[in-house]
């Protein structure tokens, strides 16, 4: 059976999993999962892909795999090559970087961007009020944590060295909605030139261009 993700195209959990599908060229099925109707809330739909009720979850065959991040790596683990990119590198300490960032990515960066996409984007989407103050104490949050990435970021054209990584791939979703939604200014900023120098090289890659269908 093919690998299928369930999930939906435009949310952030999905895309980052569809981004890693397309840098490795797996043939990666997304059947629409109709958060509208709470498809995801359902009695079958919990019991059997996703205790908490949310999305994305892979399933092939009779295995069945849910959290985002996790999926992105058994992908990687199953499907990287010696002639793919190296999305989790080989060498065990760029591999323990790899990992590091990516849990920057999910607390300090994710804390911050994730509260204000969902503040300015998802909130309204669920029929609620953006505050103003929650947005501004956000957009403060991101600029603190960039500027923190644009330390660690000096001399480097990705998070780990000169290679497109898993790392890069998670920071995506979320970064590309901020963008979209007001924070554009601040992901290029001559305040924080490697940063923006950054972003500019992962939004330009392949593999985030085809996961957005463009
Ligand atoms: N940590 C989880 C988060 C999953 C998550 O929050 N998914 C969102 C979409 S990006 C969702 O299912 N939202 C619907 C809901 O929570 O009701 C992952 O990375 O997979």
């Amino acid at each position: 059976m093919a690998i299928k993700v369930l999930g939906l195209a435009q949310s952030t959990c999905t895309l980052r999993v569809v981004a890693v599908a397309k840098a490795l060229n797996i043939p990666l099925e997304v059947e629409a999962v109709d958060l509208a109707k709470g498809a995801h809330k359902s009695p079958e739909y919990v019991a059997k892909y996703q205790p908490f009720g949310r999305i994305p979850v892979l399933v092939e065959d009779d295995f069945v795999l849910y959290e985002s991040r996790a999926i992105c790596r058994y992908l990687a683990n199953k499907f990287q090559t010696k002639d793919t990119v190296q999305l989790i590198p080989t060498d065990p300490k760029e591999a323990a970087l790899v990992e590091q960032y990516i849990s920057v990515e999910t607390s300090e960066y994710g804390s911050a961007v994730g509260k204000y996409v969902f503040e300015v984007v998802f909130k309204p989407m669920k029929g609620g009020v953006t505050d103003p103050e929650i947005v501004a104490k956000a957009r403060e949050e991101v600029i603190a944590a960039l500027s923190v990435y644009d330390k660690f970021l000096e001399g480097k054209s990705y998070l780990v060295g000169e290679s497109f990584t898993l790392a890069d791939i998670c920071h995506l979703p979320y970064g590309h909605y901020a963008c979209q939604a007001g924070l554009a200014d601040v992901f290029d900023s001559p305040e924080r030139p490697n940063v923006a120098r950054w972003w500019k090289t992962i939004t330009n890659e392949a593999a985030w261009k085809a996961a957005l269908g463009q």
